[in-house]
């Protein structure tokens, strides 16, 4: 049997262990990437690794999260990021360069390289055909170390695409369509690998629509082959010494398959609050809206704001909408600048905003009370716009510019349009806003403000683990529930002790009170428990709050090995039944935890019920060792400690 391309990659990459799915491995990783919302904890724990420069192929420091600067902080994060990046070897990408994930494809990307980076939506870069994955801000420090990264050998799904797509059918449909057959849990363990005959009709930004949209599965990555389509993208990114072909063989083995035709595709939407809660456009065409946001890391491209442009030229946006629109990259921007697309957004009545996350992580541009928004973004979790009471809907930027005309969802299908110069021979260039590292770091002076904390630390794992139920909590809890993220809280990334305060503020605003009352104790969730992001607040909160040990029906991946790099033990129900049996406050210790923590199973008393259950822990080796020393970081020092004596 032939070889897909994620095993191909793999194999180059591979330093630990055997390749086969399910297996632990380490992988070398070539390149990182870092935003400024997970970012300044990253280079935080980066220094108390005590190295001089970073040992990756290249390594980016991003600002794109925290723009909003009502008070000191934000700014004087961005200073640290680039002071840090400066002596570290890091590249450094200044605020108002646009979005990590868009400004990655288009300058940084390499087919058949590995990238990790501290943001979920990593697996952007797969639309060229790297090996791209999301993780912690502490694994992406211990990779700018040199340290390998590990993960379970995945299963790789072949998505065929069969076709091609009808008029006003997006990628953003592709995916959408994804993530209805396979959920927002049913991609855990597994790489969507795409292919078929479809796949020539899909250029880069499309391709990258759809790996940027595969992290909702809760996927490890997903890919395209690097191909014809691909050479187009890097040549006009002034890029071709960069572009390797790279495809899977032609009798490859894949562990399962879904096959897509395209042209039975119509537009859809992910309704109310999760992204795999999809439905057929033409199904919701009486709802009225209120607001549309065009752009973030999974629609801010060219292409897709050349066809916003089209749309909305000679139109006027609908009186009780609200459009604004936040380009990609000042690649983007000043491409549309230049040939005249912008003015025909701003005539249409949008507003404009820079080129960053801005409203997809609650950095303004909340909507009103009630208030109903069309996005083009990847998350619609609740509370996430920053207003409980919103409904968020996510749809292709097709689907947003023919409804802001309308002033209701509207099926773009009906729309009539034919669109033109969708892609150009040549991007504009200016890498102007990348600052490039010094090359003798030790000169340069780190920058730090007063809102930087020291991070939390566990203690060495002790002989039994005792405390109450301090929250229990149904399936599908995603990282923004566990650590809010908005305009209010994101300037204080850097200060675990304040933002632990919030820590599941919208689902019970008393738990953290609780949980430092209690002197910490468990939590106890449902299925997918931390999906969503990769920031390592959602355990480092917790870890400061006195959590020991999360006890869920299950995990998504990012989040678990958060917890495990913070110390905190995530256990998973053997009988699901159990989840049942368990209220709050239930007093539970685990005995002799160092000795059950060696095999796959532990037993846990729960005293106030006068009854035991087992959980399975799905730990590697590694794990188990990082957990006893009380955390990654504990963990690493005592490796040193030992080569000393
Ligand atoms: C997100 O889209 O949720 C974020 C904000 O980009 C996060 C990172 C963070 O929380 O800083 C992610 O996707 O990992
Ligand atoms: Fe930024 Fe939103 Fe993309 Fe996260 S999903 S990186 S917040 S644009």
């Amino acid at each position: 049997m032939g070889k897909n391309l994620v095993y191909k990659i793999l194999e180059k990459h591979l330093v630990e262990g055997e390749l086969v799915p399910g297996n632990s491995i380490g992988i070398k990783i070539d390149q990182t990437l870092t935003q400024d919302s997970t970012g300044t904890m990253a280079y935080l724990q980066l220094e108390a690794m005590d190295i001089d420069q970073v040992s990756t192929k290249r390594s980016v420091a991003f600002v794109d999260h925290n723009m909003l600067q009502q008070g000191f902080e934000n700014a004087d994060d961005h200073k640290y990021i680039q002071t840090v990046a400066d002596k570290h070897g890091i590249y450094f990408s200044r605020p108002g360069n646009g979005i990590c994930h868009q400004v990655f494809l288009e300058r940084f990307s390499v087919p058949g390289d590995t990238l990790l980076g501290s943001d979920s939506h990593t697996p952007t870069a797969g639309g060229v055909g790297m090996l791209a994955m999301g993780a912690g801000g502490l694994d992406v420090a211990l990779a700018m170390a040199g340290g390998a990264y590990y993960i379970n050998a995945p299963k790789v799904v072949k998505v065929n695409l069969k076709g091609k797509l009808n008029h006003m059918v997006a990628a953003k449909d592709i995916i959408l369509e994804v993530l209805r057959r396979v959920t927002v849990k049913g991609g855990v363990g597994r790489v969507f690998e795409y292919g078929g005959d479809g796949l020539k009709y899909l250029s880069v930004p499309q391709r990258a629509t759809i790996t940027n949209m595969g992290a909702e599965l809760g996927a490890t990555t997903s890919i395209f082959p690097s191909d014809e389509r691909t050479l187009e993208f890097f040549k006009a990114q002034g890029r071709e010494d960069e572009y390797l072909e790279l495809i899977a063989d032609e009798d490859a083995e894949y562990q399962e398959e879904i096959t897509i035709d395209l042209n039975e595709l119509k537009p859809l939407a992910a309704a109310p609050h999760s992204p795999d809660n999809v439905l057929e456009v033409e199904s919701l065409t009486d709802i009225k809206i209120d607001q549309v946001a065009i752009g973030s890391c999974t629609n801010s491209s060219y292409e897709d704001l050349m066809k916003v442009a089209q749309i909305l030229k000679g139109h006027k946006v609908h009186k009780d909408v609200s459009l604004v629109i936040a380009p990609g990259s000042r690649q983007v921007m000043t491409m549309i600048a230049r040939n005249g697309a912008l003015a025909d957004i701003i005539s249409a009545g949008a507003r404009i905003l820079e080129n960053s996350c801005g409203p997809c992580i609650g950095m303004g541009q909340s909507p009103g009370t009630d208030g109903v928004s069309l996005r083009t973004f990847n998350r619609n979790f609740y509370g996430r716009s920053g207003t409980l009471s919103a409904s968020v809907y996510l749809v292709s930027p097709e689907t947003a510019a023919v409804s802001a005309i309308y002033g209701k969802l509207t099926d773009p299908s009906t729309y009539d349009i034919e669109f033109e110069n969708l892609t150009v021979d040549e991007f504009f260039v200016d890498d102007s806003m990348i600052i490039k590292p010094s090359i003798t770091g030790s000169d340069v002076e780190v920058i730090r403000g007063p809102n930087i904390k020291p991070f939390p630390l566990s203690a060495k794992l002790k002989e039994s683990l005792e405390g109450k139920v301090i929250l229990k909590v149904k399936d599908n809890i995603t990282t923004d529930h566990i650590m809010p993220s908005n305009a209010k809280l994101l300037p204080f990334r850097s200060n675990i002790p304040y933002l632990s305060k919030f820590c599941f503020n919208t689902i019970d605003e008393y738990f953290p009170n609780r949980a430092l009352e209690n002197k910490g104790g468990f939590i106890v969730g449902g299925e997918n428990y931390g999906q969503g992001s990769s920031r390592e607040h959602a355990a480092l909160a917790p870890l400061y709050l006195g959590v020991k040990g999360v006890i869920v029906k299950s995990f998504a991946r990012i989040h678990k090995a958060n917890l495990i790099n913070s110390g905190i033990i995530p256990m998973e129900f053997t009988n699901l039944s159990d989840y049942d049996d368990i209220d709050m406050m239930d007093d539970l210790v685990i005995e002799d935890i160092i000795n059950q923590l060696d095999s796959s199973h532990l037993i846990i008393n729960n005293l106030t019920k006068g009854t035991s259950f087992e959980v399975k822990l799905d730990l590697s080796e590694k794990d188990v060792k990082v957990l006893k020393a009380g955390g990654k970081l504990n963990y690493m020092k005592s490796l040193v400690m030992n080569k000393a004596l």
